[in-house]
């Protein structure tokens, strides 16, 4: 019998992409598989987005013709509208409440598969650059950690439900909309730009390491447009002389809203604060900027991507964790299923296997994870839980699914409060509210809850989907484990504060010692590695690409 042998993969049959034979080395030429950079924002309302609105007066020109060249998702929400179960759902593609991520102190099990465990299996090397918000374990799959968090990877911002009327310190407040305006500098900008470097020098670096380079999958998160709303003046300065619109559903009296939303002016220290237009208009505005700055770090991210001849065979992914209520209603930030807060921005981009083109349906972040392991070509793990659905249908312009489910478990709310979007409807129930029922077509600024309709047609919806959310969640046992997972962080935290402090944040590990020029390497060989794309001469001799041609000098 003869033996088993295992062929070598065939070459890939694609041209050549990047700059081969301009010198020793080169890009990788077409791997099998596609890079694929993630890129994140945080606090982006999608409505207020160019890319998903028309009239949106926020300029967004690098998002704007990636949009122009992509596939964009203008119905995509995230499964809950908070910084860590957002973006926990997301890396993992379940719902918060099977992982128990309720809150923005709560750690999710290291042995729960994330889309970076996936694709690290596939042979990616997996990056973080920025904010993933991961409470103790800081990696999760990814083999490379470029940057800290911004937010800390410890207990104590743990929502305490024994005590709902209390506010903690750390919860949101007005000082945001009263101090809006520019600025020199802020955390938030210290801490992108850190970002935005750190990435565009791992594919510096990426580019250089010729052909043992794997695929990389590079999530680029940034904290950006994330409250306090201010900016540096040229961002602001954009602005100067628009006159900013102002929220298209004003303020609500107290009593006209739903209880969350109450709760919510409480939470937010909102209560009782009349601000005025200007402050308003001031604090939209910071905003925007804000958004202008993200939309030029993609800019540069996309231009680094172009220059080292990564661009082609780089997938290009672009989302949020959730969004900003911008003053609509006298809501500002996020925690509520309103559109502005729970909706967020998406799009894919890889014109090469997907033409552009707009998808409608509704989508969810935590869909991310089984498109990403059917883009790359390998599988999910059998037997495995998981409750997001791929959207490749919706890549390829299929029929895909339109079906979102969100939890919330965190500030502002005093039982699991979970919502299912689908259709042109929204439902939002809570054991301790009222249900709530929009339609998005007729009624897209939802003033109208139709839960209260005497319709018989909305009626049998607003059954059904009740129906179909008690048999979906089983509510007193969620509210039993958050209030467990509540205790039990509270208890803990309070213990690892006592004597010797032991930081869960990244340290990083970048080792000055192997950068730049140090005697151990010969400064030739250095400088030769370094070079991208290599000096003419230099070369092997074989002519530099075309587009290569004002790089490498006269002679080339
Ligand atoms: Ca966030």
């Amino acid at each position: 019998m003869a033996p088993s042998i295992t062929l070598p993969e065939s070459p890939p049959i694609s041209p050549p992409n990047g700059y081969q034979g301009a010198a020793g080395f080169s890009t990788p030429l077409f791997p099998a598989k596609p890079n694929v950079l993630y890129i994140m924002a945080d606090q982006l309302a999608a409505p207020a987005l160019a890319m998903h609105n028309p009239k949106s007066q926020i300029k967004t020109p690098n998002i704007d013709k990636l949009a122009a060249k992509s596939v964009v998702f203008d119905s995509a929400y995230c499964n809950s509208p908070l910084c860590a179960p957002s973006r926990m759902a997301m890396v993992t593609g379940q719902l918060p409440s099977k992982i128990g991520s309720y809150d923005n102190a709560c750690s999710i099990g290291s042995d729960t598969p994330t889309y970076a465990h996936y694709l690290r299996a596939a042979g990616y090397e997996t990056t973080l650059a920025g904010k993933m918000h991961f409470i103790g374990d800081q990696l999760h799959g990814y083999e490379n950690r470029l940057t800290p968090d911004i937010y800390p990877a410890d207990y104590g911002w743990a929502v305490n439900w024994d005590e709902p009327e209390r506010r903690l310190e750390w919860y949101h407040n007005s000082s945001s909309i009263l101090q809006a305006g520019p600025c020199v500098r802020s955390n938030q900008l210290d801490y992108d730009e850190e970002v935005l470097y750190k990435s565009k020098q791992y594919l510096y670096d990426y580019v250089r390491r010729g052909q043992d380079a794997r695929p990389f999958c590079l999530t680029v998160s940034f904290t950006h447009p994330h409250d306090p709303y201010t900016i540096e003046d040229k961002y602001w300065d954009m602005y100067e002389g628009v006159d900013i619109d102002m929220p298209q559903v004003p303020r609500m009296k107290e009593e006209d809203q739903d209880p969350h939303s109450r709760r919510l002016l409480h939470v937010c220290e909102l209560e009782g604060h009349e601000f005025t237009d200007e402050q308003i208009k001031r604090a939209r505005r910071a905003y925007y900027g804000a958004v202008s700055y993200v939309d030029d770090c993609i800019g540069q991210l996309l231009e680094v991507l172009k220059k080292c001849g990564l661009d082609e065979n780089t997938v290009v992914i672009f989302s949020g964790d959730h969004g900003d209520m911008l003053g609509e209603r006298g809501l500002w930030y996020k925690m509520s299923y309103f559109e502005p807060s729970v909706r967020v921005p998406l799009l894919v981009s890889h014109p090469r296997q997907f033409k552009a083109r707009r998808v409608s349906q509704s989508v969810s972040t935590l869909d991310i994870l089984p498109t990403l392991v059917e883009l790359v070509g390998t599988k999910l793990v059998p037997g495995l839980p998981l409750d997001g659905v791929s959207m490749m249908p919706h890549l390829y312009g299929g029929n895909g699914h339109d079906n979102v489910f969100a939890e919330y478990m965190g500030e502002g709310t005093i039982a699991p409060m979970m919502m299912i979007r689908r259709g042109s409807w929204k439902y939002i129930t809570c054991p301790a509210d009222p249900p709530q029922l929009f339609n998005l077509s007729k009624d897209p600024l939802e003033l109208v809850n139709l839960a209260t309709s005497s319709d018989e047609e909305t009626q049998a919806v607003l059954q059904a989907f009740e129906q179909e959310a008690t048999q979906k969640w089983d509510f007193e046992k969620i509210t039993q484990d958050v209030l467990i997972g509540q205790r039990r962080r509270a208890f803990v935290w309070s213990a690892l504060q006592k004597g010797r402090f032991e930081s869960w944040d990244w340290k990083g590990d970048e080792d000055g010692r192997t950068k730049y020029i140090r005697s151990q390497t010969p400064l030739d060989d250095l400088e030769l590695k370094a070079r991208f794309p290599t000096h003419q001469n230099i070369s092997n001799g074989l002519a530099p690409p075309k587009s290569m041609k004002k790089l490498v000098g006269p002679a080339g």
